[in-house]
C-alpha cells in the first residue's frame, strides 16, 4: 500500500475527459460510461441526456484510455422496434460491458411509463448492437455480469429495491441470459456509514487472485442532498455469492469542481473500470452527473483494503 495520506485513486490530470462540448450530437450531459477494451483500443459506451430530459448512449474511442473521441452519431437510442420500444420509450441509461463469449454483452437501464428495468443487448464488433432480453421487472437497475460464468450458468449483481429492504445489492444466476433465479440478497447498506441510504453495483467485476473486485458506488443523505461516493467489496472466486470482505471507507469522493457541480450535484458514479497488465485499474466515473473523469489504482491496494478495514457485508 502507497504512503498513508495518498489518494488510493490517483485522479488524472487531464479530467474531466470528456463532456458535452466534446460530442459532435447535441446532448446536454455525458456520464455514467461502461469501457473496456475491443481489440486493444479502449471503448466507452456513456450516457447522454438529450434537451428533452431523456437518455440515450453514444460511443467514444480511444487508444490510451484517457484521450476518447466521440463518434459522429449516438450507439444506442431507444427503439421503436419490438417488446423493446414500450419499455425505452423513455430513455436509455447507465451501460454495462461484460467481455464474455468472445463478445460484449451490455446491461443497460431502461425507461418507460412502467417504470426503470433492465435491457441486455450483445455486441460483437461496438458497429451493430443485437437486443436479447429484457431481463427484470421494474423498479429494478445498476446490473453487472461477471465476465465469467460459474458451473455452466451466467451470474449477475442487481439492485432492487423496497421499502423493508433499501437499495440492496443482490446476485441472480441463468443458464441462458434470459432466464434469471436463484436470487439472494448478498449485500446491504449499513446504518451511519457513508453508503448508509443506497448501494449499487458499478463496474464489472475484476478477477484477482484473492477474489472478485467490485466497485460499488454508495449514498449518504445530508441536509444538502445526497453524497454518491465509490466504495469497494471483493467476492469469492469461486463462489461470487459469498462476500469476502467490504471496506469499510470509501475510495472516492466528489472534490473536484465538475463532481461537486453539475446537471446533480456531489456524484461521482462508475459503470467501468479497466484492469492493466501492470497491476493498476483504470477507474472511469461519471461526474456530478455531466462529465465523465478517470483516476487508477492499484488493484492489491483494492483488494487489499477489503480484506484489512474489513466491515460485514450485511
Ligand atoms: O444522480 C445520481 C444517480 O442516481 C441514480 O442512481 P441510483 O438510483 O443507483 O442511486 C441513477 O439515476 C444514476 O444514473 C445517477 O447517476
Amino acid at each position: 500500500m502507497g504512503i498513508m495520506n495518498d489518494p488510493i485513486v490517483k485522479r488524472y490530470r487531464g479530467n474531466p475527459i470528456l463532456t458535452p462540448a466534446d460530442v459532435p450530437y447535441r446532448v446536454a450531459t455525458v456520464h455514467n460510461a461502461g469501457v473496456t477494451k475491443h481489440d486493444g483500443k479502449y471503448v466507452m459506451l456513456f450516457r447522454a441526456h438529450r434537451e428533452n430530459g431523456r437518455s440515450i448512449l453514444g460511443l467514444a474511442d480511444s487508444d490510451d484510455g484517457y484521450r476518447f473521441t466521440p463518434r459522429e452519431r449516438p450507439f444506442m437510442v431507444p427503439t421503436s422496434d419490438g417488446v423493446f420500444a414500450e419499455y425505452e420509450e423513455y430513455g436509455v441509461e447507465d451501460a454495462r460491458i461484460c467481455p464474455i463469449d468472445g463478445g460484449y454483452l451490455i446491461t443497460y437501464s431502461a425507461y418507460s411509463r412502467h417504470g426503470v428495468r433492465i435491457g441486455l443487448a450483445r455486441t460483437t464488433d461496438f458497429e451493430s448492437i443485437e437486443r436479447v432480453s429484457l431481463i427484470t421487472q421494474a423498479d429494478l437497475r445498476n446490473v453487472v455480469i461477471f465476465p465469467r460464468k460459474f458451473d455452466g450458468r451466467y451470474v449477475r449483481l442487481d439492485r432492487p429495491h423496497s421499502e423493508i429492504s433499501p437499495w440492496s445489492v443482490w446476485i441472480s444466476y441463468s443458464p441462458d441470459l434470459i432466464h434469471w433465479g436463484d436470487s439472494k440478497v448478498v449485500m446491504k447498506p449499513v446504518g451511519y456509514h457513508w453508503d448508509q441510504m443506497k448501494i449499487g453495483p458499478g463496474a464489472t467485476p475484476i478477477a484477482t487472485d484473492r477474489g472478485w473486485l467490485h466497485i460499488y458506488h454508495g449514498v449518504f443523505p445530508t441536509m444538502d442532498g445526497s453524497v454518491y461516493r465509490l466504495g469497494v467489496a471483493l467476492h469469492d472466486l469461486a463462489d461470487p455469492s459469498h462476500i469476502i470482505g467490504v471496506c469499510d471507507r470509501w475510495i472516492l469522493q466528489p472534490e473536484d469542481p465538475w463532481e461537486i457541480t453539475g446537471y446533480v450535484h456531489n456524484v461521482v458514479f462508475t459503470c467501468g473500470a479497466v484492469p492493466e497488465d501492470d497491476g493498476t485499474v483504470k477507474i472511469y466515473w461519471g461526474a456530478a452527473d455531466k462529465v465523465m473523469c478517470v483516476g487508477t489504482a492499484l488493484l492489491d491496494d483494492l483488494v487489499e483494503l477489503c480484506l484489512t478495514e474489513a466491515r460485514p457485508a450485511m
